[in-house]
């Protein structure tokens, strides 16, 4: 038995008693919220393997891909070349504009949306003139027919030696120097705008239903307004706005042009769990939590992304079992919404995906035994989002819905559960050690399968059954640094 429950009630909602409250008998169960919330940030997929995966995506419970950037680039081997514009020619190594097209066609069949990195504060970093990807010529600051310093389009800032930015506590250094000698567009320019509006409205001609402004901390905030103005207005923004807590930029000031990725949430999230008081992670955000953090509403949150699972600033496939509580605990958040990203594995920084003889990237393809225990070889598939341990819990939020006035926590030591009234339930052990308890699940009487271990397969559940009895009490064990997962869309005697 739990002895003393810490209860606390998220979102200032007064519901005492509601977990002891009796349920009348032959009540019925809900339906699933069947939300579609959860994004995953797909890196280094081509557009064809991401049209492949929509289907597999909409039926664990994904709502959205993030894409690697899909304009024209440098060429080279790294997976950064893609980050360095060299036209806004939809023709990549991910994929040519017809099979982008046919990708955003694809998954919009199966609901899910397709939303592209663009990268609009730059072009590219390399002194030397060049070729790129689809064979556009250009040289450092001159794209034939689109920019030039000729006509003003870049930045020169004159405040560093190189024109380099050195240093993040100066404002005006950060928006118009060079973020590592990249060309940095002259963003307060109506020519610069009128030109990216333009690139971002291809985008959504093609099936785009939004953007990550990729670098928006090195733009002013009215110059990201600006890009993003003709956008849909269901479009998702999403800006790209490291906190850096020392820093003069915040991330609060993007909040003009839509949402902003919460950089925190990973960083601080990853001491949580290695240290095992998984309680203090659901406080990242709430008034509780020591941090400072963007509005729960504008902000999406990840435990890891692919510079910091570079970086080592997060978690990341690397972590194994660990990793997946810190996917669990986001998923079951109730501050800002969740990205899970899938990668590649590597040991090299630079290392780019598989390639063939031409630089074309390599379908992705996702191993049978993909999950936490399993050891990478450098350039696999990692197939996070496929974990079965991850995918499971995009199910139970994609049939729980954003928590709402009954979501509620309760903490017993390092053991927390989160409850979603009658719609699902959800429990992580931050020991080292299983934990049997009986919890109040607040759950109407039922069969239900553990997602986390198992899966309901013609009505059989091929992990832990959770027997909820009248009252809403289950005894379940709770495997060590890992988590139960039920709700009403896996019922084994639904
Ligand atoms: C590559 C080479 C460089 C070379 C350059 C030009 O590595 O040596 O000078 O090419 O030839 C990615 C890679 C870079 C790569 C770049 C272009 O990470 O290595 O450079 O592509 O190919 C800051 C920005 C933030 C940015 C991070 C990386 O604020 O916006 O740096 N993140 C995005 C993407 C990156 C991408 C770019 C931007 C560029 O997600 O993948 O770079 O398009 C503190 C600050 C942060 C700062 C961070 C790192 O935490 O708070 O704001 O992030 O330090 O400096
Ligand atoms: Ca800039």
């Amino acid at each position: 038995m739990l002895r003393r429950l810490a209860v606390r009630l998220l979102a200032g909602a007064v519901v005492v008693g509601l977990l002891a409250a009796c349920t009348p008998a032959g009540a019925e169960h809900p339906e699933p919220a069947a939300a579609k919330d959860v994004g995953v940030q797909l890196f280094h997929w081509t557009w064809d393997a991401i049209a492949a995966e929509c289907p597999a995506l909409a039926e664990a419970g994904y709502g959205w891909v993030l894409t690697s950037p899909p304009q024209e680039h440098v060429l080279g081997e790294q997976w950064w070349t893609v980050y360095q514009p060299v036209s806004y020619r939809v023709e990549s190594r991910l994929g040519t504009r017809e099979q982008l097209a046919a990708m955003t066609a694809a998954c919009a069949e199966v609901g899910v949306d397709v939303v592209a990195d663009a990268v609009v504060n730059h072009m590219t970093g390399q002194d030397e003139p060049g070729v790129g990807w689809a064979g556009s010529r250009y040289a450092h600051y001159d794209y034939p027919g689109l920019w030039s310093d000729a006509e003003g389009h870049f930045h020169h800032c004159g405040l560093t030696a190189d024109d380099d930015i050195s240093r993040y506590d100066d404002v005006v250094e950060v928006r118009s120097c060079e973020l590592v000698n990249l060309a940095d567009l002259a963003t307060e320019t109506e020519p610069v705008r009128a030109r990216l509006r333009e690139y971002l409205a291809d985008l959504v001609d093609l099936g785009i239903a939004g953007v990550r402004i990729d670098a928006a901390k090195h733009m002013a905030p009215p110059d990201v307004e600006a890009i993003v103005a003709d956008l849909p207005a269901q479009a998702l923004v999403l800006s790209e706005v490291i906190r850096g807590p020392q820093e003069p930029i915040r991330p609060e000031e993007y909040l003009g042009a839509g949402d902003v990725l919460e950089f925190a949430w990973g960083r601080d999230v990853k001491g949580i769990v290695q240290g095992g008081a998984l309680r203090l992670a659901t406080e990242l955000g709430s008034h509780e939590g020591s941090a400072t953090y963007l509005p729960s509403d504008a902000a999406w949150i990840f435990v890891d992304n692919h510079d910091t699972e570079r970086g080592r600033q997060t978690l990341s496939y690397a972590d194994g079992q660990d990793y997946v509580l810190a996917n669990v605990l986001m998923l079951a958040s109730h501050y800002g919404r969740p990205i899970v990203y899938s990668g590649y594995a590597f040991s090299d920084r630079d290392a780019g995906p598989e390639q063939d003889g031409s630089g074309a990237v390599l379908p992705a393809t996702c191993p049978e035994d993909a999950g936490p225990a399993r050891a990478w070889a450098d350039g696999e598939w990692v197939c996070q989002h496929a974990w079965p341990e991850i995918a499971g819990v995009v199910g139970w939020r994609a049939a729980v819905g954003p928590a709402g006035e009954d979501a509620q926590v309760q903490v017993d030591g390092r053991v927390v559960a989160f409850s979603r009234g009658e719609r699902g339930w959800l429990v992580v052990n931050g020991n080292a050690e299983d934990v049997t308890s009986t919890f109040e699940t607040g759950l109407l009487p039922g069969a239900y399968c553990d997602v986390v271990a198992g899966r309901l397969a013609d009505g059989a559940c091929t992990g832990q059954v959770v027997e909820v009895a009248d009252g809403g009490h289950a005894t379940v064990t709770v495997p060590a640094r890992s988590a139960v997962a039920v709700h009403v869309g896996a019922r084994q005697d639904g």
